[in-house]
């Protein structure tokens, strides 16, 4: 561990939380990490890393201001001589359908808990050490300006997610301005991998190709499968979250694959790498997946999983985060999907 390597990881225990913390334990870093308490166990994808010296974690809530004053007190206290402290925040209630339905909780949460994290930060007199890195996402362009989208397109949110994600962009650019913080809003697209959580659609889908392929269901059933993102591997974006902050001026960075693909796409490849042939008759809501070679139907669409507004197509351009911090995703689009159709059915598959 290095002394002066000291970050402070809100999200922790999600997706890119876990990876984050890995990749800055492989670096020397000393990482705190906020964690909620929960009656079941949340910590599944930080197990690995629970003994390890380089990490400790504090409980604490987005929506608690208080506690998150003491959380960086204590950081504080415990490294009276750091230069930097790194501070990532990734917490949120990220799922979008579900902001319809909770959009208080995520508006508190995703856009005052931001704001709750700055104020902790100011109030601990730690503005000069910190350098900020904001989880904001390509849910900012909703209903799409411009094609591809880039930093300077503008932004038209479709859910309570992506308002209150809004909201936190809009203060992390103001405290940097105001204040002159070093804070960076990484306007990141879809990524995913074999931690993503089991109700987003690509895993949803590598999830229900494995239990279709077990026995152990019939059918997968899905919502919107016109809509088109821009999906990567999580392991190469937290690469581009600690670029951000190792530059020596703050700004705002989309991370992109480049590549758009439909929902449906997704479900053919997945479904192709355990070698079925899906095919379609029906449109909307009557849409059936079938497999070709036995006629069996497999893939069902159910309205339920529709959102009152839909983001019909997310395309980034990367370009600004390649020039300036010489980052580029590593992993394919069928790369990605391999990876995840072989932890969830076991069927390896070599993308040529
Ligand atoms: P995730 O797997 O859903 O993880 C979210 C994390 O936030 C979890 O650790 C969760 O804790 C924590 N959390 C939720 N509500 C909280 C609260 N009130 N107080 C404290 N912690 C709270 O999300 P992810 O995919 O890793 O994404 C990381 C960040 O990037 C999120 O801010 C997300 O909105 C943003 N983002 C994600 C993507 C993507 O495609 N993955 C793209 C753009 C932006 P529990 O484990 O206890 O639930
Ligand atoms: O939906 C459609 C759905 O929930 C993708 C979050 O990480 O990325 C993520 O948000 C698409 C949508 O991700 C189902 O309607 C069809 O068009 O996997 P998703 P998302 O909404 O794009 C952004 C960048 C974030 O910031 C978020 O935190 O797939 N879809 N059928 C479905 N989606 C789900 N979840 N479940 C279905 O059954």
């Amino acid at each position: 561990m290095n002394a002066n390597r000291v970050a402070f990881i809100t999200g922790i225990t999600g997706q890119d939380g876990s990876y984050l913390a890995e990749l800055l334990i492989s670096k020397e870093y000393l990482v705190h990490g906020l964690i909620r308490r929960s009656s079941t166990i949340n910590t599944a994808r930080i197990a690995h890393l629970f003994h390890n010296p380089a990490l400790k974690l504090h409980y604490g809530d987005m929506t608690d201001s208080a506690c998150l004053y003491k959380i960086l007190n204590n950081i504080k206290t415990a490294h009276p001589t750091m230069e930097r402290l790194e501070i990532y925040n990734l917490a949120a209630q990220s799922h979008v359908k579900i902001s319809f339905e909770m959009p208080e909780y995520t508006a508190d949460t995703d856009g005052f808990g931001t704001l709750k994290l700055l104020e902790a930060i100011r109030n601990n007199n730690l503005d000069s050490v910190a350098r900020f890195y904001q989880a904001s996402t390509s849910e900012l362009y909703g209903k799409v300006q411009e094609m591809p989208q880039r930093e300077t397109t503008p932004f038209y949110p479709r859910s309570p997610y992506a308002v209150g994600k809004l909201y936190a962009y809009w203060i992390v650019k103001n405290y940097r301005e105001a204040y002159g913080m070093h804070a960076s809003n990484g306007i990141l697209f879809n990524h995913g991998g074999v931690r993503r959580g089991h109700n987003f659609v690509e895993r949803k889908i590598t999830l229900g190709l494995g239990k279709i392929l077990r026995g152990e269901t019939d059918r997968l059933i899905l919502g919107n499968i016109d809509s088109q993102r821009d999906l990567g591997s999580a392991q190469d974006y937290v690469e581009g979250m600690w670029l951000m902050l190792q530059q020596d001026a703050p700004d705002d960075y989309v991370l992109a694959t480049g590549e758009t693909h439909s929902v449906r796409e997704m479900i053919e490849l997945a479904f192709g790498m355990a070698s079925i042939r899906l095919k379609w008759r029906g449109t909307g809501s009557n849409a059936v997946g079938y497999d070709e070679a036995t006629g069996k139907d497999l893939i069902f669409i159910d309205p339920k999983y529709y959102r009152p507004t839909e983001v019909d197509v997310l395309w980034g351009d990367a370009s600004k985060a390649a020039q300036v911090l010489g980052w580029r995703p590593r992993t394919s689009f069928q790369q990605l999907i391999a990876e995840m159709v072989q932890q969830d059915t076991q069927i390896v598959y070599k993308v040529v």
